[in-house]
């Protein structure tokens, strides 16, 4: 060989070398972990200075950490349909407890995206809805969509069966109902590890995947059930919160509802549960203790992430499907519009960017076009979320003027904008309207609504929200029979 080829041979390798090199370098992983019924309000690095959460402290410290990301769908269902299948609940009609399947045809979603391009993509546990309890009793797929996967896992846990000091609260005034199934606050302190419990498996299952596939792309779901009721975790957990006479419970407004509309009381409150300042305090405590337990699981994953050498291949995310409210305004629960319940914790760590805090309005929706983007990979214009990864170079961009979210099973919409909360019932208003103003009323006790004042507000938001809407249902799912009635009035299953 002459030595000007031998310099064009090598140049070639070069250059190939070069395109590996950069490929590799969008080639992320992605591990996107996600905690069921999470308000960003119980965790220490959204300011909770009761519940210690270090493992999700320290992802927060090298990402960046979402202050105002909103759900699309305040329950399970809806929420969980949206941000794996790319659109709002309202365009897919996915309002309940189904996969979106049926009603996306062939599109593929968030995880099958990366699937298609030849990443290993699975789930442990709960991605798409499965109810808690029985799901995770009965260790099945639930609402899932098996095409979305490479392979699937489920973890099998006895919940409110677990042998330990469990109590009903709910309902259960004089205290004669032992430890029950169902969606029902019920605290037990379990006997054994965290080995018994369906998150202890699926941190364990999610590890092996992760040194199993470590030298290919992967998309991996992990999900974890807890602080989903019942609220069980082993009894390590439990003793920063006990007694639980010690839990602070937010302050008590007098006339708090006075001036919500019907609609906007929660499903759930102290009163319809019947639960006492006691067992209020031990709500709290007994959700602490399994967001403890739940941020020991995350941390056995970001362990094998890292000891498998993935620091820098992984996009890490951290979220929750929707928030849950701990007894603000006497509600408890999900499904409720306000802050505590449709913001969620929302945690990004890219390899190489900068840890931030952003408050920018966020969706769990932007997800799927933003880890594409950020992974080289197409990203399909019918998406309805948007490509935030801006935020991840400079965290005061802002993508959105308001976040959208919805109840469904209230026919609640949520408009959030930077100073105002605006809730809506009905689509024509019929069921009344609230009007918050975040900058003052940050914690939403005094509703402007009906403020002669804030009319003018109040009709422009009307206005905003028919327009969303009408936005929402206009995307290339055409026509599609929106189905907004659950069968029947259940209560939420997951
Ligand atoms: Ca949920």
């Amino acid at each position: 060989m002459r030595f000007s080829t031998f310099l064009l041979v090598l140049s070639f390798f070069g250059a190939l070398h070069t395109t590996q090199a950069e490929e590799k370098k969008t080639n992320y992983n992605v591990l996107f972990i996600i905690s069921d019924d999470l308000t960003a309000t119980a965790l220490s690095c959204y300011g909770n200075k009761v519940c210690k959460t270090p493992n999700i402290d320290r992802l927060a410290a090298r990402g960046t950490r979402y202050t105002r990301a909103y759900c699309q769908g305040t329950y399970c269902g809806p929420s969980r349909a949206s941000f794996m299948s790319g659109y709002y609940p309202h365009a897919t009609g996915v309002l309940g407890y189904r996969s979106p399947r049926p009603n996306i045809g062939n599109r593929v979603t968030w995880s099958q995206h990366f699937k298609n391009n030849g990443y290993y993509a699975a789930r442990v546990s709960k991605i798409y809805h499965m109810g808690v309890p029985i799901g995770i009793e009965q260790g099945s797929h639930g609402a899932d969509d098996e095409a979305s996967w490479t392979e699937r896992f489920n973890s099998q846990g006895p919940e409110w069966r677990a042998p330990g000091d469990g109590e009903t609260l709910q309902n259960n005034p004089d205290g004669k109902k032992p430890a029950v199934g169902g969606n029902t606050f019920v605290v037990v302190e379990a006997d054994g590890d965290d080995l018994v419990h369906s998150d202890g498996k699926t941190a364990k299952k999610a590890a092996e995947l992760i040194h199993l596939h470590k030298d290919k792309p992967f998309w991996l779901g992990v999900g974890f059930a807890r602080p989903h009721v019942p609220f069980v975790a082993p009894r390590s957990y439990y003793p920063p919160f006990k007694p639980y006479s010690k839990m602070v419970l937010p302050p008590k407004v007098k006339g708090d509802w006075d001036d919500i509309p019907k609609a906007g009381i929660n499903y759930c409150t102290s009163l319809n549960m019947k639960m006492d300042i006691r067992r209020q305090k031990k709500a709290v405590g007994g959700y602490y203790a399994s967001v403890a337990y739940m941020d020991a699981q995350v941390g056995k994953v970001l362990d094998a992430l890292e000891q498998a050498g993935l620091n820098e291949k992984t996009i890490v995310i951290f979220t929750s499907d929707h928030g849950f409210h701990l007894g603000e305004h006497d509600f408890w629960a999900k499904v409720s519009l306000r802050e505590e319940s449709a913001a969620v914790p929302m945690i990004i760590s890219v390899p190489g960017k900068k840890p931030a805090v952003c408050h920018s309005l966020v969706e769990l929706l932007d997800l799927f076009p933003t880890v594409s983007a950020l992974c080289g990979l197409e990203v399909p214009d019918r998406l309805q979320g948007r490509d935030i990864s801006q935020t991840l170079d400079d965290p005061k961009h802002e993508v959105r003027t308001s976040a959208f979210s919805v109840a469904p099973m209230r026919k609640g919409f949520l408009l959030r904008e930077d100073k105002w909360a605006y809730i809506q019932y009905q689509e024509d208003a019929s069921g009344g309207m609230e009007l918050f103003d975040m900058e003052k009323d940050p914690k939403q006790y005094t509703n402007l609504a009906k403020d002669p004042g804030h009319a003018k507000k109040v009709e422009e938001f009307k206005a905003k929200l028919t327009a969303k809407l009408k936005e929402v249902r206009n995307n290339d799912l055409k026509a599609l029979p929106v189905k907004p009635k659950p069968k029947r009035k259940s209560k939420p299953k997951g």
